[in-house]
């Protein structure tokens, strides 16, 4: 059965960022595709369907006058051999994209107030709270008039999107941006079949108490307008009922992952998120990845030298600054393995406009230069950072570093992970924290780290860094496997078969 077998319904997609974008150059008008797995696989299912819609905020100036000149319709996309907008029938495939323009002061406080950093910090355990949050007024302001003002934008540009094919539609909303779409888009469309899928941890109540009652409750109940809400792993999961229980006092099954709303059952159910292997291999297969691979191997890993590597956005929740102190203890406590083992850093600055994670890069470049100070050895410094946005340099180094360090404090899965799986040719092994959801499925094939205590982390470095040959690669082999029989299309085929069941088709 193929994906779009599952499919009876129309289907309307929601997630901030879209499948395409719109620029102007010198030429004019330009469309580039989206990158990552996500837009791929959502994609690559609206394309084979007669009617689906994608719903997106407008990313760019020329989105915004796009959108405008849709009158807030929707346009169609053709997306192969190259992106571009039709006018009549298309001759390949093709996807309706309805960019949604809100006002700008509302958005800025609904993504740079509530979504980024309020809501990431709270489900990635960020908040020391001894100082922060600190809910003010003008919190509470953003709140009204930025994110459940921008929510219900949205969820009224899906409803008519819903409305327009007859009232019955399957939604699929994506991320903590719109916690309040499918309470709202249920009220007006009641025969929906809606799944919300939630990229990023889901904690448990008393982490949510960092809110108020009422903001809670709202983000909550506006969740539970989904008839299943999706998330990356059992344990976050079963929060969200336990949330469910304790916050909302609601009828619950933590056997069954259910919560009961009125005549209403919700199902909470789990599906790990993945890559596409194929387009990796071919990224991988690219001249331009073997240039990168040519220089990082001259570079890194002459001799009997080793690679550590490290690719994150500059989020605090990735825990870059740990991952250092612990890459120099491991210097400190074996001292051989200074100028026989570096460590790549490849990460992409993020949200600078939020105070924290500007200077969460001070302290990371603070930190790296204390570390190269003290073990610099015969002019080679031990760490390498470089503050690049460079997917191919990535995968390049991907497929050679000897070990693949994530300690994050708290992530929805982590697709690095992944990657490294199916892309490594060296025995590469996972140094892989037990907070990453990636950690559930390929635990058992990495090495454990615990993103808090630094001396664990260098021990398990070291562990990682002197495992046996063939020993790396038979773990490397079974974490590839893994990887490559869930791909991000079983992602999607798992989420579309139960919903299937929920709609009565089978
Ligand atoms: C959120 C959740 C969850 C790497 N270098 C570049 C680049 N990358 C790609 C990687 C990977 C992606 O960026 C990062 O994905 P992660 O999953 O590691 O992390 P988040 O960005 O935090 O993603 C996370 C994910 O959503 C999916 O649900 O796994 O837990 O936090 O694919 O290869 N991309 C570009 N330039 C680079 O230099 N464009």
């Amino acid at each position: 059965m193929s994906d779009t077998d599952l499919l009876d319904l129309p289907l309307v997609l929601l997630s901030n960022r879209g499948p395409v974008t719109f620029d102007r150059d010198a030429s004019g008008r330009t469309v580039n595709r989206g990158a990552g797995g996500l837009v791929s696989a959502l994609s690559g299912l609206a394309e084979h369907l007669d009617d689906a819609v994608w719903v997106c905020g407008a990313a760019t100036e020329e989105d915004a006058v796009v959108a405008r000149e849709a009158e807030g319709g929707s346009i169609l996309v053709q997306t192969h051999p190259y992106p571009h907008v039709v006018e009549g029938e298309p001759d390949g495939p093709s996807i309706r994209v309805r960019m949604v323009v809100t006002d700008p002061a509302a958005y800025a406080d609904f993504y740079s107030v509530w979504s980024n950093p309020i809501l990431w910090f709270i489900q990635h355990g960020l908040y020391g709270r001894s100082l922060a949050p600190v809910l003010t007024k003008a919190e509470h302001d953003a709140f009204e008039n930025g994110y459940a003002a921008v929510n219900r934008v949205y969820a009224d540009a899906v409803a008519d999107e819903v409305r327009a094919r007859g009232g019955k539609a399957l939604v699929l909303l994506q991320d903590y941006h719109f916690y309040l779409v499918a309470e709202r888009v249920r009220e007006q469309c009641p025969d929906v079949v809606l799944t919300h899928f939630v990229h990023i941890p889901w904690p448990g109540p008393d982490e949510w108490r960092v809110l108020p009652a009422n903001i809670r409750e709202r983000l909550l109940y506006g969740l539970l307008g989904s008839d299943v809400v999706g998330f990356h792993t059992r344990r976050y999961a079963r929060n969200f009922v336990l949330c469910a229980a304790e916050l909302l006092g609601l009828p619950t099954n933590l056997d069954d992952l259910t919560v009961t709303v009125g005549d209403r059952v919700v199902r909470a159910r789990y599906y790990p998120i993945s890559v596409d292997p194929a387009a990796l291999d071919a990224t991988l297969a690219t001249e331009e990845v073997a240039a990168h691979v040519a220089m990082l191997r001259y570079v890194f890993l002459e001799g009997d030298r080793q690679l550590i590597l490290r690719v994150d956005r500059t989020d605090p929740s990735k825990n870059v600054v740990r991952g250092f102190l612990a890459f120099g203890t491991l210097l400190d406590q074996h001292p051989e393995l200074v100028g026989r083992v570096s460590f790549l850093a490849l990460l992409q600055p993020s949200r600078t406009d939020v105070p924290e994670y500007a200077d969460y890069i001070a302290l990371i470049g603070a930190v790296v230069a204390e570390i190269n100070a003290r073990h610099t050895k015969e002019g080679r410094q031990p760490i390498d950072l470089r503050m690049v946005e460079d997917f191919p340099l990535a995968v390049a180094a991907y497929s050679i570093c000897d070990v693949l360090m994530v300690n994050a404090i708290a992530d929805g899965m982590n697709l690095v992970a992944k990657e490294v799986a199916v892309v490594n040719r060296r025995g590469g092994v996972l140094a892989l924290s037990e907070m990453a959801g990636a950690h559930e499925e390929l635990g058992e094939f990495a090495v454990t780290l615990h993103p808090f205590d630094v001396q664990q982390m260098a021990d398990a470095l070291y562990e990682a860094l002197t495992m046996p040959m063939e020993e790396r690669h038979r773990r490397l082999a079974a974490a590839a496997e893994q990887v490559r029989t869930h791909d991000v299309r079983r992602w999607l085929a798992d989420q579309l078969a139960d919903l299937r069941k929920i709609a009565g088709f089978s």
